[in-house]
C-alpha cells in the first residue's frame, strides 16, 4: 500500500458546515456594515476563527477596533454558528461518506481528522461520526492553522505514522498547502480542485476507494 493512513479535513469534506460559517460571519459583517459575499467566504476555508475575522475586517474602514472588541466578535460569531450546529443530525453525513470511510478502514488504513475547527468534537458527536476515526487533531490542539502543517503533523503523531505514509483529503487550498508542507500527498475535493495543486482531484467522495485500492 502506498499510504498507511488517511487524514480527513472536516468542514467541506465530511460535513457541509461551511454554509453555517458563512451565515454566522455574514450576520456579524452586516451588523458592522462590512460587505461579505460567498466568494469572500471561500478565503476562510480551513483558516482559523481569529484569522477569518482579520480577513473580514480588511473591508472595514471605520474607527480602529480594540483587541477586546475583536474577542467579543469572535464569541458572537461562534454563538451564532453553534446554534446552527445544534440542528445537525446523523443525516448531515451522507451514506456515501459513511460507507466509504468504513471500506477504507476495512482495507487496513488508519483514519484521522485534521481540522482547524475548535468545534470538531461537537460536530462529530452531532453527526455520530466520532467512532469512524482512530484519532482526532483539531483547532484546540494547535497554535497555527492551515496553511501551516501543524494540524496534519499532529494527526500523524497521534496516529504514530510517518507523515509521508499519510494521505490528506481537503476542500481548501490552504489545506493542500498545509498537507504538502507536512510532507504528505493531498486529495482535493470541491473548491480545492480548482487550483490543480493537489496530487489527486476527485469529484465524488467514493473516488477515494480507487486511489487507495480499497
Ligand atoms: P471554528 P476545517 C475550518 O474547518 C473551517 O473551514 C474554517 O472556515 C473555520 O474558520 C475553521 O475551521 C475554524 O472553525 O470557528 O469552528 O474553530 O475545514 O479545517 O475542518
Ligand atoms: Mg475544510
Amino acid at each position: 500500500m502506498q499510504y498507511k493512513a488517511v487524514i480527513f479535513d472536516l468542514d467541506g469534506v465530511l460535513v457541509f458546515t461551511d454554509k453555517y460559517h458563512y451565515l454566522a460571519w455574514k450576520a456579524l459583517a452586516d451588523r458592522l456594515g462590512i460587505e461579505f459575499t460567498e466568494k469572500d467566504n471561500d478565503r476562510l476555508r480551513g483558516v482559523s476563527r481569529e484569522e477569518s475575522l482579520e480577513i473580514i475586517l480588511e473591508k472595514y474602514h471605520g474607527e480602529p477596533i480594540s483587541e477586546d472588541k475583536k474577542k467579543e466578535y469572535l464569541v458572537e460569531k461562534n454563538e451564532i454558528y453553534k446554534d446552527s450546529l445544534g440542528d445537525m443530525t446523523r443525516d448531515d453525513v451522507t451514506e456515501k461518506v459513511r460507507q466509504t470511510l468504513s471500506k477504507i478502514r476495512e482495507a487496513g488504513y488508519r483514519l484521522a481528522i485534521g481540522s482547524s475547527s475548535k468545534n470538531t468534537s461537537y460536530i462529530l458527536e452531532r453527526v455520530e461520526l466520532t467512532d469512524a476515526f482512530d484519532e482526532v487533531a483539531d483547532g484546540t490542539m494547535i497554535t497555527r492553522s492551515k496553511p501551516d502543517p501543524e494540524v496534519f503533523l499532529k494527526a500523524a503523531q497521534l496516529l504514530k505514522e510517518n507523515p509521508s505514509d499519510c494521505l490528506v483529503v481537503e476542500d481548501a487550498d490552504a489545506g493542500i498547502t498545509a498537507a504538502h508542507a507536512a510532507g504528505m500527498d493531498a486529495v482535493a475535493i470541491g473548491a480545492a480542485t480548482v487550483s490543480g495543486r493537489a496530487d489527486y482531484n476527485i469529484s465524488s467522495f467514493d473516488e477515494l476507494l480507487g486511489i487507495l485500492h480499497a
